[in-house]
């Protein structure tokens, strides 16, 4: 008898955290946050070190790929010399740990004025795949970001990988004030927030290789919702950046799979019954 009160004591427990947790992650669990941070020195550090890839281009030229007249670290970075947006989070996922980083920057590509940067008017990508996002159990729910970007037209878009195929999202996100100085991105950076959704209508092909001739373009529209499967990689692609771009505090949020929700669910109910 009694450890047959005891068992009844331990599922309903069970059920009711259960039911807890599928409240709190319905409303959204942050599984990913970048926030480009920087040693507390403040000294000046490399974008790749953050674990992000950025290539620009009909042809993906990987940033890091130096010309003589071209210094692309001076010109692409993670930039500490003034605030980022917000300020001080932890970053979830994402970022070796390594101690003494503080949240106090964000991520800049320059715009070519000094004539020898040819980040401007091309296509631009960054993107890093140091989290992998499982969507087995939690689907995404949205992914947002901050972005201060000089120019007000110029379009970011959402990118995302699902095994090897890159898709791009077909909303666009633009400034309502251009941010023109990066004193100003504390200030007047905007937070975007694409909602996630498989539906076919919001995404297209992006087709993707790397140095290559052609490596880089917008591809086909969708025949049939977007697969499951994991997301391998994440980041944001502009199809024509004009001037200066900056964004921070990229992040990923989640939800239960409605299969898990349903679960979750029906263990409430069953709570509630036996109450
Ligand atoms: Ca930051």
């Amino acid at each position: 008898m009694r450890k047959s009160i005891l068992s009844h004591f331990v599922l309903s427990g069970f059920v009711g955290f259960a039911g807890l947790s599928a409240v709190s992650q319905i409303q959204g669990a942050v599984v990913y946050r970048e926030i480009f941070p920087v040693p507390s020195d403040q000294s000046n550090k490399g974008w790749e070190q953050a674990g992000w890839q950025s290539y620009y281009g009909d042809d993906a030229i990987p940033a890091t790929k130096k010309t003589p007249t071209y210094d692309q670290l001076g010109y692409t970075r993670v930039d500490p010399s003034a605030l980022g947006l917000p300020t001080d989070l932890p970053a979830i996922n994402s970022n070796p740990v390594i101690s003494g980083l503080e949240d106090q920057s964000f991520f800049y590509a320059g715009n070519g004025s000094g004539g020898t940067n040819p980040l401007n008017n091309v296509k631009y990508f960054i993107w890093t795949d140091e989290y992998e996002v499982d969507r087995s159990v939690n689907e995404v729910d949205q992914i947002s970001w901050y972005q201060g970007n000089e120019a007000k037209t110029d379009e970011d878009r959402v990118a995302i990988r699902i095994g090897s195929q890159w898709y791009v999202s077909t909303a666009v996100f633009t400034q309502s004030v251009g941010v023109g100085t990066k004193s100003n991105f504390n200030g007047k950076a905007e937070q975007k927030i694409f909602t996630f959704t498989t539906d076919k209508s919001a995404w297209n092909e992006l087709n993707f290789t790397a140095d290559s001739a052609g490596g880089l373009s917008i591809g086909a529209a969708l025949s049939a919702d977007l697969p499951s499967g994991n997301i391998t990689a994440f980041g944001l692609y502009t199809n024509k950046k004009t001037a200066t771009f900056r964004f921070d505090t990229y992040e990923i949020s989640t939800v239960p799979e409605p299969s898990a929700l349903g679960l979750l669910g029906l263990g409430g109910l069953l709570l509630m019954r036996k109450r």
